[in-house]
Formats: C-alpha cells, sequence, structure tokens
C-alpha cells in the first residue's frame, strides 16, 4: 500500500530537510531571567561577567529565595540560547520539487498545492532549536499538510446510531470499482457491530450480478431482497426498504449497477432510484489504483449526483496513494471507508492515520 509515494516522499523530506537546514537564519533567542538574591548580592558577578551566553540555564541557588525582592532581586539576567529561523528562501524550490514528487503520484494538482502551500506555512517562520533534526521539522510538517487534506472522515456507526431507522444507504460508481465487493464488507462490518442489515440487489442490469450479490448474502447470513435480471431497481430497492420498515431492520444496503456519468439511460435510472427508494446516503465507490481517472470521475459523479462521501476500494493494489490523499478534498465529501483486500474483514473505516501510517510508518 503507497509503497512507491513512500520511497518517494522519504527521499524529498531528506532534500527537504538539507534546504531547510541550509536556508536557515541563525538567530538568537534573548530571554530576561530574574536573577536569584543569593547571586545578586554585592559580590556577585555583574551581568558582563556571567559564563558563556549561550548556556541557557540559571543554576538553581542553594539558599531559599527571599519573601521580598530586595535591589539585586529585582535584577535580570539575559539569556541567549542560539536557535535557527527557517527562512522562505530555499524552501519555495525544494516544496516546488515536493509538488513535482506529488503529482508524479496521481495526486491532484489543487491538493498538491494544498499541501506544499499549508507547509510553507507551518515551516516559514518556526524557531529550530541546534540540536533538532529539520527532516525531522519538514516530515512533520507534511503529515500535518497531508491530514489537513484528508480531512476527518464520517463517522458511520455514530450517523446510523443517532438516525431513524431504516438508515438507507445506496452504493454507485462507475463499473468493477468494488460496489457489491464492498455491500458484502460493510454488510459483515454491521453486523459486527450488532447492526441488523438487507441487502438490496439493486443491479438487475449486468448477467451474474443477483448472483454475485446472493453468494454473498448466503455467506454472511444476510438477508437479501432480489427480483428478475433485467426488473427496475427503484421497484427491488423499494421493496428492499418496506422488508426492512416491517422487521425493524436497521440499515438497508443498496447495491446498483456500474455505469459512468455520462451514460443518460443509467444516471436517469440513477435519478429514480433516489426519488423511489430516498436513501439517506450516496456513497460513491472507485478504486485507490485508479489515480486520477477515481477523482475526475468522482468529481464528474459529484456534479451529476451529489454524495454524501466516497468508498475507496483496492488501496491494498494502489502504490501511489495519489487517489486516496486527493478524492475527498477535490470533491469535498468524505472519505468513509477503505477497501485494504478481498476479505469481508479487509473494510476500514476511514481514519486519516491509516493514510498517515501507510505512507510515514516503518517496514511493513
Ligand atoms: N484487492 C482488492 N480487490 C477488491 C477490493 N474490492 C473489490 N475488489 C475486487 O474487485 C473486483 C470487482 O468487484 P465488484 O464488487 O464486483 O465490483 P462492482 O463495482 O460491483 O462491479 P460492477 O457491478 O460490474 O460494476 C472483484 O474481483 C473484487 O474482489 C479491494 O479492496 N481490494
Ligand atoms: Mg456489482
Amino acid at each position: 500500500m503507497f509503497e512507491g509515494l513512500k520511497k518517494k516522499l522519504s527521499g524529498i523530506t531528506k532534500k527537504l530537510g538539507h534546504s531547510v537546514e541550509s536556508s536557515s537564519m541563525t538567530t538568537e533567542i534573548k530571554a530576561e531571567v530574574p536573577m536569584l538574591e543569593a547571586s545578586a548580592s554585592p559580590d556577585a558577578p555583574n551581568i558582563s561577567e556571567m559564563p558563556n551566553p549561550e548556556i541557557s540555564h540559571v543554576q538553581p541557588s542553594v539558599a531559599p529565595a527571599p519573601k521580598t525582592p530586595g535591589f539585586f532581586g529585582k535584577l535580570k539576567m539575559l539569556v541567549i540560547e542560539r536557535e535557527f529561523v527557517l527562512s522562505e528562501k530555499g524552501i519555495d524550490e525544494a516544496l516546488l520539487e515536493l509538488q513535482m514528487v506529488l503529482l508524479e503520484s496521481d495526486v491532484a494538482f489543487p491538493v498538491a498545492e494544498a499541501i506544499t502551500n499549508h507547509m510553507k506555512k507551518e515551516l516559514v517562520g518556526t524557531h529550530r532549536k541546534i540540536r533538532e533534526s529539520p527532516e525531522g521539522i519538514v516530515t512533520n510538517a507534511l503529515k500535518h499538510a497531508i491530514e489537513e487534506v484528508l480531512g476527518d472522515g464520517f463517522d458511520l456507526a455514530g450517523y446510523i446510531k443517532s438516525h431513524e431507522k431504516p438508515v438507507k444507504i445506496l452504493l454507485t460508481g462507475v463499473n468493477g470499482t468494488g460496489k457489491t465487493t464492498s455491500i458484502a464488507k460493510i454488510a459483515y462490518y454491521l453486523q459486527n457491530q450488532g447492526t441488523s442489515v438487507v441487502v438490496g440487489a439493486g443491479d438487475t442490469f449486468r448477467a451474474g450480478a443477483i448472483e454475485q450479490i446472493r453468494v454473498h448474502c448466503d455467506r454472511l447470513g444476510v438477508k437479501l431482497i432480489a427480483h428478475q435480471e433485467g426488473a427496475d431497481p427503484s421497484a427491488v430497492l423499494y421493496d428492499t426498504v418496506e422488508y426492512a420498515k416491517a422487521h425493524n431492520t436497521d440499515v438497508v444496503l443498496a447495491d446498483s449497477a456500474g455505469r459512468f456519468h455520462n451514460r443518460v439511460n443509467l444516471m436517469n435510472q440513477l435519478e429514480k432510484i433516489k426519488r423511489v427508494m430516498k436513501p439517506d446516503l450516496i456513497f460513491y465507490v472507485d478504486e485507490a489504483a485508479a489515480g486520477n481517472d477515481a477523482v475526475i470521475r468522482a468529481e464528474e459523479f459529484e456534479k451529476t449526483i451529489s454524495t454524501d462521501g466516497v468508498i475507496l476500494t483496492k488501496v491494498d493494489m494502489d502504490q501511489k496513494g495519489g487517489a486516496a490523499i486527493s478524492i475527498a478534498y477535490t470533491i469535498g465529501k468524505p472519505l468513509v471507508f477503505l477497501g485494504v483486500g478481498q476479505g469481508y474483514p479487509d473494510m476500514k473505516p476511514f481514519t486519516p492515520s491509516l493514510i498517515i501510517d501507510a505512507i510515514f510508518g516503518g517496514e511493513e
């Protein structure tokens, strides 16, 4: 998962660290610290005789502090500590290089720009202590910037808890991206949380689609509502909702046929499904490995049929990470789940740390 991006970013943060180091300006931070009474006797050295000003610690006195400060107690000692202040010069060029690396990894242009802008804001003017590693500072700034564009995700469990039942969830997206598999994985996830589920076989279009979802539901022990191949999917999903109402089922999971946003008939069919089934949540499903294509398709879907969140599948097969980083920021809708394998448990509720750890974590 994201191995290519991980390698590239580790290289560029090292480089950025060097740029930060060479573009840092040395500065002396001056702070006034009250002198202790015991050392502030007439015999005490005056400020100009104080030891090396780079030593910033005031030695504690053995004598008790006076109750009321006398004349010498009011004296301050000048403490000087050396720091680096990161300047814009030099960082700019390195950030541009980072932007190129992000673009090569299929991060969408506005997202790459948002990341480098965020980093610049965090880095420029930062005070760095002499022994602090510039690479560490850069890596932290990059993590914060990526967290910013990833967003917080979507708390599906919380939504289901607080929402009137049944919660009706429709999955849509282009062909073969993992909608049906995701329905099965979400059913498994919800069942494990003690949430009851019914699935609607809303793909009546593709041969074998009903059988595919039936196999999953049989394996999981989940109720399936299905009609014949070629039937109106709105009718199937209407019946599914009615079943859920009659049986106090918590969640309706509606599968649908794969479609492209420019297939007018299929998009009209989706509109009809929306009107009839009245989904509470529409999740757009696409595959991480499709990179830029996934982001562009998500944008088109968003314009055509407003969604509530994104399920990104096949993250386990993605080297670049660009779609995962870009998709939520680009369409302004949260990531909900990440599909990370073929098994039922391989559906992870999205949290930014899933992606941050994959990019910056240790060797797998
Ligand atoms: N490695 C991996 N494979 C996945 C994941 N999600 C789905 N797949 C595989 O992707 C293929 C297509 O999945 P489907 O669930 O049939 O996709 P779909 O979107 O329903 O396809 P259509 O109904 O034809 O539009 C299957 O072989 C799945 O096993 C995932 O997270 N990781
Ligand atoms: Mg399907």
